[in-house]
């Protein structure tokens, strides 16, 4: 019998295979690695005689716990500047609307998203993708939408391609250029959308920039039909999307979502059943973000009972950005969506896991700990899974396996 690479014995599993609750663990286990995959992921006692025998390499685990890798399935990582500032004007009463309205808010981004080189988009962001990944994040998806011109965008992309180069993480990224009405097209909105659909698209499509497409389907950035426009467009270039959805309203952004089998739609703070009951029919997982939610102090809660009901997915993620959630820790989003959103610990790492590659369109690949899928894991000092959503602040990752590989 061939040898594994690898087998990392005396460990605690999640394994967050679905149907196999809680946390689809193992108590006695260990996770055999075959080149980039897991070979074996299982009870110890099913593997007879000396781990010598069937892997190169024995690693003990020390009791640990062994999660999948943490999947960050919405960010806007890369970016120029900050919004400190716009902070400091929301704590004196002006609201997120009101700032971006008077051209702050992620236009004031865009400036200096579109000042900044490739080269300085890469080193703003890799520090903050460093926070991230020593918590054991495999797997980050970044959008663009901060350029707003088609130069722009692709340098946002491939500033984001770039970091997949200097970690050893994966990036997926997606196509946001309709975030939000650049200043030059105020008032031609439906020529910015016209650009998005007929250039900017296709030029990401041709060069591979993008995995994705997204849009922003609000009150303050684009209409249920501009979104249509941009879908239609992704359509075509055989690109699958996700939606930022009934964030601030209810704009019928999870119905819209869920007509265009999106991979996601994400927020939905306001969404009505109907819309949640589309999401369910069509696949399109939930993604949620508390860092936003907590950030902007919202006070309208994501529809969680009916998600639960409707068996929708649900996925969390960091959503890093600079106006409504410069959060640089993935684990405090799972206190948040515990505390703020009453989801259990289990459904939180489930969302980080499992639901955020699906989220991701990359369900079959990763996620889970299970024979054939991605062997991506984190080893945890834990006493129990639970103690991820439960401490705030803390790190306590041990060890981040990429690939089948060690990750220093
Ligand atoms: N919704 C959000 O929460 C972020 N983008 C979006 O469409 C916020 C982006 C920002 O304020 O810079
Ligand atoms: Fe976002």
């Amino acid at each position: 019998m061939a040898k594994w690479d690898r087998v990392w014995i005396n460990a605690r599993l999640a394994t967050m295979c679905a149907g196999f609750e809680p946390y689809g663990a193992i108590a006695n286990g260990a996770i055999g690695v075959e080149g980039e995959r897991v070979a074996f992921a299982g009870a110890a006692a099913e593997i007879k005689g000396k781990p010598e025998h069937f892997a190169n390499e024995v690693i003990d685990a020390g009791g640990r716990w062994i999660t999948p890798g943490l999947v960050d399935c919405h960010t806007h990582l890369v970016f120029g500047g900050d919004r400190a500032d716009e902070f400091e004007k929301r704590l004196g009463g002006a609201t997120y609307e009101e700032i971006a309205r008077a051209g702050g808010g992620i236009r004031s981004t865009v400036r200096a998203t579109r000042a900044a080189s490739e080269e300085a988009l890469v080193a703003a962001a890799l520090p903050r993708l460093d926070r991230l990944l020593a918590e054991g994040v495999t797997t980050i998806e970044i959008k663009s939408g901060y350029g707003l011109t088609v130069a722009d965008e692709l340098k946002q992309l491939r500033a984001a391609r770039r970091l997949a180069e200097l970690r050893r993480v994966d990036v997926r990224t997606t196509l946001l250029g309709a975030h939000a009405v650049p200043p030059e097209f105020e008032g031609r909105q439906a020529d910015y959308v016209a650009l998005v659909a007929d250039e900017l698209i296709p030029r990401a499509a041709r060069e591979r920039l993008a995995d994705a497409v997204d849009a922003f389907c609000e009150k303050i950035a684009f209409t249920p039909e501009e979104t249509e426009t941009v879908f239609e467009s992704a359509k075509r270039h055989g690109l699958r999307v996700k939606l930022h959805a009934d964030q601030l309203s209810d704009l019928g952004g999870a119905a819209l979502a869920a007509k265009f089998a999106a991979l996601s739609a994400d927020h939905l703070e306001h969404s009505a059943e109907d819309g949640i009951a589309a999401m369910a029919q069509a696949g399109t997982v939930a993604v949620l973000l508390p860092g936003a939610y907590y950030f902007l102090r919202e006070k309208r809660m994501p529809p969680i009972e009916a998600l639960r009901r409707l068996k929708v997915p649900i996925a969390l993620a960091s959503d890093v950005n600079p106006g409504s959630s410069p959060a640089l820790s993935l684990l405090l989003m799972l206190n948040m969506a515990c505390t703020l959103f009453r989801l259990t610990p289990e459904e939180a790492l489930a969302g980080v896991t499992r639901a955020g590659a699906q989220a991701l369109g990359l369900g079959e690949d990763r996620g889970v700990l299970a024979p054939g899928y991605r062997a991506d894991f984190v080893i945890w000092n834990i006493e129990r899974p639970a103690d991820l959503a439960y401490w705030m602040g803390a790190n306590p990752c041990h060890q981040v396996v990429k690939d089948g590989k060690i990750r220093a």
